[in-house]
Protein backbone atom coordinates (compact mmCIF):
# COMPACT_ATOMS: atom_id res chain seq x y z
CA UNK A 1 0.00 0.00 0.00
CA UNK A 2 1.32 3.78 -0.70
CA UNK A 3 0.51 4.92 2.06
CA UNK A 4 3.11 2.51 4.10
CA UNK A 5 5.88 1.76 1.51
CA UNK A 6 8.28 3.83 3.60
CA UNK A 7 7.69 1.75 7.15
CA UNK A 8 7.30 -1.48 4.07
CA UNK A 9 10.56 -0.54 2.05
CA UNK A 10 12.40 -0.17 5.84
CA UNK A 11 10.91 -3.26 7.14
CA UNK A 12 11.89 -4.89 3.73
CA UNK A 13 15.53 -3.51 3.71
CA UNK A 14 15.51 -4.80 7.51
CA UNK A 15 16.47 -1.06 8.52
CA UNK A 16 14.54 -0.64 12.35
CA UNK A 17 15.82 2.90 12.39
CA UNK A 18 13.84 3.76 9.48
CA UNK A 19 11.00 1.74 9.93
CA UNK A 20 10.27 3.37 13.35
CA UNK A 21 10.69 6.34 12.10
CA UNK A 22 8.32 6.01 9.42
CA UNK A 23 5.38 4.49 11.79
CA UNK A 24 6.27 7.91 14.11
CA UNK A 25 5.72 10.20 10.98
CA UNK A 26 2.52 7.76 10.20
CA UNK A 27 1.49 8.56 13.85
CA UNK A 28 1.94 12.32 13.29
CA UNK A 29 -0.44 11.96 10.10
CA UNK A 30 -2.89 10.77 12.43
CA UNK A 31 -2.67 7.00 11.10
CA UNK A 32 -4.14 4.60 13.90
CA UNK A 33 -1.94 2.66 15.34
CA UNK A 34 -3.92 -0.56 14.68
CA UNK A 35 -3.74 0.40 10.91
CA UNK A 36 0.03 0.56 10.99
CA UNK A 37 0.12 -2.82 12.38
CA UNK A 38 -2.87 -4.45 9.56
CA UNK A 39 -1.82 -2.55 6.59
CA UNK A 40 1.79 -1.84 7.11
CA UNK A 41 3.70 -4.18 9.46
CA UNK A 42 1.46 -7.17 8.51
CA UNK A 43 1.90 -6.89 4.41
CA UNK A 44 5.31 -6.10 4.67
CA UNK A 45 6.05 -9.19 6.70
CA UNK A 46 4.26 -11.10 4.32
CA UNK A 47 6.51 -10.10 1.22
CA UNK A 48 9.55 -10.23 2.72
CA UNK A 49 8.41 -14.12 3.24
CA UNK A 50 7.56 -14.40 -0.20
CA UNK A 51 10.85 -13.11 -1.27
CA UNK A 52 12.66 -15.43 1.04
CA UNK A 53 10.36 -18.88 -0.42
CA UNK A 54 11.49 -17.45 -4.07
CA UNK A 55 14.98 -17.25 -3.07
CA UNK A 56 15.16 -13.41 -3.01
CA UNK A 57 16.23 -13.07 0.28
CA UNK A 58 17.88 -15.21 3.18
CA UNK A 59 18.13 -15.74 6.41
CA UNK A 60 20.43 -12.59 7.53
CA UNK A 61 17.92 -10.16 5.89
CA UNK A 62 14.55 -11.85 7.94
CA UNK A 63 16.20 -11.73 10.76
CA UNK A 64 17.40 -7.98 10.30
CA UNK A 65 13.23 -7.81 8.75
CA UNK A 66 12.19 -9.15 12.08
CA UNK A 67 14.06 -7.06 14.25
CA UNK A 68 12.77 -4.02 12.64
CA UNK A 69 9.47 -4.72 13.44
CA UNK A 70 10.16 -5.41 16.83
CA UNK A 71 11.21 -2.02 16.95
CA UNK A 72 8.14 -0.93 15.30
CA UNK A 73 6.14 -2.99 17.81
CA UNK A 74 7.63 -1.48 20.73
CA UNK A 75 7.02 1.39 19.63
CA UNK A 76 3.29 1.04 19.01
CA UNK A 77 2.29 -1.54 21.67
CA UNK A 78 1.49 1.19 25.12
CA UNK A 79 -0.46 2.98 22.04
CA UNK A 80 -2.25 -0.14 21.18
CA UNK A 81 -3.79 -1.14 24.67
CA UNK A 82 -6.78 1.08 25.57
CA UNK A 83 -6.49 2.26 28.92
CA UNK A 84 -8.87 2.53 31.13
CA UNK A 85 -11.26 0.39 29.48
CA UNK A 86 -12.40 -2.60 31.43
CA UNK A 87 -10.56 -5.50 28.65
CA UNK A 88 -12.98 -7.83 26.60
CA UNK A 89 -11.22 -10.81 27.72
CA UNK A 90 -7.24 -11.73 28.63
CA UNK A 91 -5.51 -13.98 26.29
CA UNK A 92 -2.09 -16.11 27.06
CA UNK A 93 -0.12 -16.46 23.61
CA UNK A 94 2.22 -18.06 22.71
CA UNK A 95 4.13 -19.80 19.76
CA UNK A 96 4.45 -24.01 20.74
CA UNK A 97 7.91 -25.56 21.75
CA UNK A 98 10.69 -25.72 19.14
CA UNK A 99 9.16 -22.63 17.20
CA UNK A 100 11.26 -19.86 16.71
CA UNK A 101 8.98 -17.70 14.72
CA UNK A 102 7.17 -15.14 15.92
CA UNK A 103 6.14 -12.30 13.57
CA UNK A 104 2.98 -13.46 12.77
CA UNK A 105 2.07 -14.31 16.73
CA UNK A 106 2.70 -10.79 17.52
CA UNK A 107 0.83 -9.65 14.88
CA UNK A 108 -2.09 -11.65 16.31
CA UNK A 109 -1.51 -9.92 20.02
CA UNK A 110 -1.18 -6.61 18.65
CA UNK A 111 -4.69 -6.47 17.33
CA UNK A 112 -5.84 -8.77 19.78
CA UNK A 113 -4.85 -5.56 22.14
CA UNK A 114 -5.72 -3.04 19.53
CA UNK A 115 -9.27 -4.74 19.85
CA UNK A 116 -9.47 -4.38 23.59
CA UNK A 117 -7.87 -7.81 25.07
CA UNK A 118 -5.10 -7.83 27.63
CA UNK A 119 -2.22 -9.66 26.38
CA UNK A 120 0.16 -12.01 28.18
CA UNK A 121 2.98 -12.77 25.39
CA UNK A 122 4.70 -16.02 26.77
CA UNK A 123 6.91 -15.45 23.45
CA UNK A 124 8.29 -18.25 21.63
CA UNK A 125 9.31 -22.29 22.54
CA UNK A 126 6.87 -22.51 25.13
CA UNK A 127 6.54 -25.73 26.67
CA UNK A 128 2.99 -27.07 27.43
CA UNK A 129 3.73 -26.96 31.04
CA UNK A 130 4.62 -23.24 30.49
CA UNK A 131 1.17 -22.71 28.98
CA UNK A 132 -1.01 -24.35 32.13
CA UNK A 133 1.08 -22.61 34.36
CA UNK A 134 0.26 -19.21 32.95
CA UNK A 135 -3.58 -20.65 32.32
CA UNK A 136 -3.34 -21.18 36.34
CA UNK A 137 -1.96 -18.15 37.59
CA UNK A 138 -3.33 -15.38 34.79
CA UNK A 139 -6.72 -17.08 34.71
CA UNK A 140 -7.79 -16.04 31.21
CA UNK A 141 -10.62 -16.61 29.06
CA UNK A 142 -8.67 -17.54 26.00
CA UNK A 143 -5.34 -19.34 24.85
CA UNK A 144 -3.83 -18.93 21.86
CA UNK A 145 -1.70 -21.19 20.00
CA UNK A 146 0.87 -20.14 17.04
CA UNK A 147 2.85 -22.17 14.85
CA UNK A 148 4.84 -21.76 11.43
CA UNK A 149 6.55 -25.32 11.47
CA UNK A 150 5.07 -28.58 10.38
CA UNK A 151 7.05 -30.53 12.84
CA UNK A 152 5.83 -28.02 15.78
CA UNK A 153 2.41 -28.47 15.12
CA UNK A 154 2.25 -31.94 17.12
CA UNK A 155 3.13 -29.01 20.01
CA UNK A 156 -0.73 -27.94 19.57
CA UNK A 157 -2.22 -30.52 20.52
CA UNK A 158 0.65 -32.11 23.42
CA UNK A 159 -0.43 -28.32 24.87
CA UNK A 160 -4.26 -29.00 24.22
CA UNK A 161 -3.54 -32.39 26.31
CA UNK A 162 -1.85 -30.97 28.66
CA UNK A 163 -4.65 -28.59 29.58
CA UNK A 164 -6.77 -31.39 30.22
CA UNK A 165 -4.85 -33.85 32.38
CA UNK A 166 -4.12 -29.86 34.36
CA UNK A 167 -7.92 -29.64 34.45
CA UNK A 168 -8.02 -26.50 33.55
CA UNK A 169 -8.96 -27.16 29.39
CA UNK A 170 -12.98 -26.37 30.02
CA UNK A 171 -12.36 -22.97 31.64
CA UNK A 172 -10.57 -21.76 28.49
CA UNK A 173 -11.04 -21.18 24.53
CA UNK A 174 -8.52 -22.26 22.44
CA UNK A 175 -7.77 -20.67 19.25
CA UNK A 176 -4.71 -21.89 17.11
CA UNK A 177 -3.35 -20.15 13.66
CA UNK A 178 -0.01 -20.25 11.73
CA UNK A 179 0.88 -20.99 7.90
CA UNK A 180 0.66 -24.79 8.25
CA UNK A 181 -2.30 -24.63 10.52
CA UNK A 182 -5.88 -25.24 8.93
CA UNK A 183 -9.48 -25.28 10.18
CA UNK A 184 -9.78 -28.96 9.98
CA UNK A 185 -6.34 -29.57 11.71
CA UNK A 186 -7.79 -27.36 14.36
CA UNK A 187 -11.02 -29.47 14.62
CA UNK A 188 -9.01 -32.48 14.64
CA UNK A 189 -6.99 -31.57 17.46
CA UNK A 190 -9.52 -30.25 19.58
CA UNK A 191 -9.09 -26.78 19.29
CA UNK A 192 -11.96 -24.18 19.86
CA UNK A 193 -10.78 -22.10 16.43
CA UNK A 194 -8.45 -21.36 13.74
CA UNK A 195 -7.92 -18.01 11.94
CA UNK A 196 -6.06 -17.91 9.14
CA UNK A 197 -4.33 -14.18 9.87
CA UNK A 198 -4.29 -11.84 12.52
CA UNK A 199 -7.34 -9.45 11.42
CA UNK A 200 -9.70 -12.64 11.48
CA UNK A 201 -7.49 -14.03 14.87
CA UNK A 202 -9.67 -10.97 16.99
CA UNK A 203 -13.48 -11.59 15.33
CA UNK A 204 -12.66 -15.09 16.51
CA UNK A 205 -11.54 -14.26 19.87
CA UNK A 206 -14.32 -12.11 19.99
CA UNK A 207 -16.89 -14.81 18.86
CA UNK A 208 -15.22 -17.25 21.35
CA UNK A 209 -15.68 -14.98 24.43
CA UNK A 210 -19.27 -14.14 22.92
CA UNK A 211 -18.25 -10.55 22.89
CA UNK A 212 -20.26 -8.18 20.71
CO1 LIG B 1 11.36 -19.84 9.05
N1 LIG B 1 10.37 -21.19 8.05
N2 LIG B 1 12.59 -21.20 9.71
N3 LIG B 1 12.29 -18.34 9.85
N4 LIG B 1 10.25 -18.70 8.03
C1 LIG B 1 9.15 -20.77 7.37
C2 LIG B 1 7.93 -20.96 8.26
C3 LIG B 1 9.15 -21.73 6.10
C4 LIG B 1 7.76 -22.00 5.51
C5 LIG B 1 10.14 -21.15 5.04
C6 LIG B 1 10.37 -22.10 3.89
O1 LIG B 1 11.24 -22.92 3.97
N5 LIG B 1 9.62 -21.99 2.83
C7 LIG B 1 9.83 -23.02 6.70
C8 LIG B 1 8.88 -24.05 7.33
C9 LIG B 1 8.70 -25.27 6.49
C10 LIG B 1 7.74 -26.20 7.13
O2 LIG B 1 7.78 -26.49 8.28
N6 LIG B 1 6.86 -26.71 6.31
C11 LIG B 1 10.78 -22.41 7.72
C12 LIG B 1 11.95 -23.04 8.23
C13 LIG B 1 12.24 -24.41 7.64
C14 LIG B 1 12.76 -22.47 9.21
C15 LIG B 1 14.03 -23.05 9.84
C16 LIG B 1 13.98 -24.55 10.17
C17 LIG B 1 15.17 -22.69 8.87
C18 LIG B 1 16.50 -23.27 9.24
O3 LIG B 1 17.07 -22.90 10.23
N7 LIG B 1 16.93 -24.18 8.40
C19 LIG B 1 14.20 -22.21 11.12
C20 LIG B 1 13.43 -22.80 12.30
C21 LIG B 1 13.69 -22.08 13.59
C22 LIG B 1 12.72 -22.53 14.65
O4 LIG B 1 11.63 -22.03 14.72
N8 LIG B 1 13.10 -23.52 15.45
C23 LIG B 1 13.54 -20.94 10.67
C24 LIG B 1 13.93 -19.69 11.12
C25 LIG B 1 13.38 -18.49 10.70
C26 LIG B 1 13.92 -17.11 11.10
C27 LIG B 1 14.41 -17.07 12.56
C28 LIG B 1 15.04 -16.75 10.18
C29 LIG B 1 12.69 -16.20 10.77
C30 LIG B 1 11.76 -15.97 11.99
C31 LIG B 1 12.00 -14.64 12.66
C32 LIG B 1 10.94 -14.38 13.70
O5 LIG B 1 9.81 -14.82 13.62
N9 LIG B 1 11.33 -13.59 14.69
C33 LIG B 1 11.93 -17.04 9.75
C34 LIG B 1 10.95 -16.52 8.87
C35 LIG B 1 10.75 -15.02 8.91
C36 LIG B 1 10.17 -17.36 8.03
C37 LIG B 1 9.18 -16.95 6.89
C38 LIG B 1 10.05 -16.54 5.71
C39 LIG B 1 8.20 -15.86 7.20
C40 LIG B 1 7.36 -16.08 8.45
C41 LIG B 1 6.65 -14.78 8.77
O6 LIG B 1 7.05 -14.05 9.66
N10 LIG B 1 5.61 -14.47 7.96
C42 LIG B 1 8.43 -18.32 6.64
C43 LIG B 1 7.95 -18.49 5.21
C44 LIG B 1 6.55 -17.95 5.04
O7 LIG B 1 5.73 -18.04 5.94
N11 LIG B 1 6.28 -17.42 3.90
C45 LIG B 1 9.34 -19.31 7.24
C46 LIG B 1 4.87 -13.21 8.07
C47 LIG B 1 3.78 -13.33 9.13
C48 LIG B 1 2.98 -12.04 9.15
O8 LIG B 1 2.91 -14.40 8.73
O9 LIG B 1 3.72 -15.94 10.57
O10 LIG B 1 2.12 -16.78 8.77
P1 LIG B 1 2.61 -15.69 9.64
O11 LIG B 1 1.40 -15.20 10.57
C49 LIG B 1 0.12 -14.87 10.06
C50 LIG B 1 -0.86 -16.05 10.03
O12 LIG B 1 -0.23 -17.33 9.90
C51 LIG B 1 -1.68 -15.87 11.26
O13 LIG B 1 -1.73 -14.46 11.42
C52 LIG B 1 -0.46 -13.90 11.06
C53 LIG B 1 -0.68 -12.50 10.54
O14 LIG B 1 -1.65 -12.45 9.52
N12 LIG B 1 -1.24 -16.44 12.55
C54 LIG B 1 -2.16 -16.68 13.52
C55 LIG B 1 -0.02 -16.71 13.05
N13 LIG B 1 -0.11 -17.13 14.31
C56 LIG B 1 -1.42 -17.13 14.63
C57 LIG B 1 -2.08 -17.45 15.82
C58 LIG B 1 -3.48 -17.34 15.85
C59 LIG B 1 -4.20 -16.91 14.73
C60 LIG B 1 -3.55 -16.56 13.56
O15 LIG B 1 -4.20 -17.60 16.94
C61 LIG B 1 -3.54 -17.81 18.16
Amino acid sequence: MLEFSSLSDAIRDGDAKKAAAAAREALERGVAPIRIVSDGISPAMTEVGRLFEEGDCFVPELLMAARATKEVFELLRPLLSQTGVEPVGRVVLGTVKGDMHDIGKNLVGALLEGGGFEVVDLGVDVPPARFVAAVEERRPELVGLSALLTTTLPGMKTTLEALEAAGQRARVKVMVGGAPVTESFARAIGADGYADNAASAVDLARRLLGAP
